[in-house]
């Protein structure tokens, strides 16, 4: 194939309000800001992808703002004048230039995949290798603060057939509140649904391993990253004690991350994220370790917004197994949309287009609207 060569590459920041306050053990969300990435190319095809964290920098190393900064100063400088059509030497000339960056190059590397998937007629799936599936089942965040208003939303979720699998947010609260909380939830919904709880690191040791113990025993089925992510061992030990699994989330930023936490045995399910990975491509090299180390797989979320959502859908649906399911609900967390066809979510799962690239068009109206100025 002809070279193709790079001729801008731009980053948009987009705020967009949420359904409802979405209160994490960090921060309580009352928007969310996309990272919009445009590329074109010299062949006229544009390709589109998105950064985006939670929080401002509440969450990761990187910002909306730093995102935007980064790209406009360093990585789009870079790839200008790169081959469009050659994502691996695209990917490895950002290396060169940017350490780390993980969020940004997943912007990038979607917008790759999404203008190499455009011209050559074929899905970013296929252009990974092909998928074993065509929708992913989603799991929903209970994160209102809220008790009841929790069991409400979730019995609206599974009359509607839109989940029966539940991530509770907790971690900010007073613990022994927390757990009457997911408790409580439990009980209400029994089996016709799965709970989780996202602890995000708020525990230290000392509580985590009562609270495991807590949680396993009352028919929680996963808890995702309780303590500080740079506690590597205390999560070697908590894995071993805790009777529900547990899921490595923000220890992972990295590709090199998960290798290391593979290494030790630091969890028995890995979150799959695309931002903090670098990349579609990126994060199916940390799902390669986890299945070489016989580690199960959950699809995860930096609630992103359509663009984002579907650049990770198109690489978890080429996975063998995706045990835990996936939490790639971002567009459903957000009163407005800046593309012209919203993700198709139906019978509890997301549908993943078959058209070319993400399967995406943007409304350039609702995006100059909504972009920051
Ligand atoms: C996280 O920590 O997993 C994913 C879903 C959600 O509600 O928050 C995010 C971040
Ligand atoms: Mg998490």
């Amino acid at each position: 194939m002809s070279q193709v060569l790079i001729e801008s590459l731009t980053a948009t920041i987009v705020d967009l309000p949420t359904i409802r306050p979405h209160k994490l053990a960090m921060h309580t969300m009352q928007k969310q800001s996309l990272v919009i990435i445009r590329l074109r190319c010299g062949d006229g095809i544009e390709g589109i992808g998105e950064a985006t964290t939670i929080g401002g920098l509440a969450y990761g190393n990187e910002s909306p703002e730093s995102i935007k900064q980064n790209i406009d100063s360093h990585l789009a400088p870079a790839l200008i004048g790169q081959d469009a059509a050659n994502v691996n030497a695209c990917m490895q000339h950002l290396d060169k230039v940017a350490k780390g960056n993980t969020f940004a190059k997943s912007g990038i590397e979607s917008a790759l995949l999404d203008a190499q998937g455009k011209r050559l007629g074929l899905p970013v799936s296929e252009l990974l290798g092909g998928r074993v599936r065509d929708s992913l089942e989603v799991a929903w965040t209970l994160a209102s603060g809220d008790t009841a208003r929790d069991i409400d939303e979730a019995q609206q979720m599974l009359d509607i057939r839109r989940h029966r699998l539940f991530k509770l947010k907790i971690g900010a609260g007073e613990l022994q509140h927390d757990l009457d909380h997911v408790i409580a939830i439990k009980r209400a919904l029994g089996d016709a649904a799965s709970v989780r709880v996202d602890v995000n690191q708020g525990w230290d040791e000392s509580q985590a391993i009562r609270a495991c113990r807590v949680l396993g025993d009352n028919g929680v089925d996963l808890i995702e990253q309780p303590i500080a992510r740079i506690n590597r061992a205390g999560q070697v030990r908590l894995s071993q004690r805790s009777p529900a699994p547990i899921m490595a989330d923000e220890s992972i930023e990295s590709v090199e991350d998960a290798f290391s936490l593979a290494a030790i045995g630091a969890a028995s399910v890995f979150a799959l994220k695309i931002a903090k990975n670098g990349g579609p491509r990126a994060v199916l090299r940390t799902a390669a370790i986890a299945e070489a180390a016989g580690i199960a797989l959950y699809g995860g979320t930096m609630l992103e917004g359509a663009i984002g959502t579907l650049a990770s859908a198109h690489a978890f649906v080429t996975l063998k197994q995706l045990t835990w399911g996936t939490e790639l609900f971002g567009p459903l967390l957000l009163t407005e949309e800046i593309v012209s066809e919203a993700p198709l979510y139906r019978d509890f799962a997301l549908q993943v287009p078959r058209t070319p690239g993400l399967g995406l068009t943007l409304d350039e109206e609702r995006l100059a609207f909504f972009a920051r100025k």
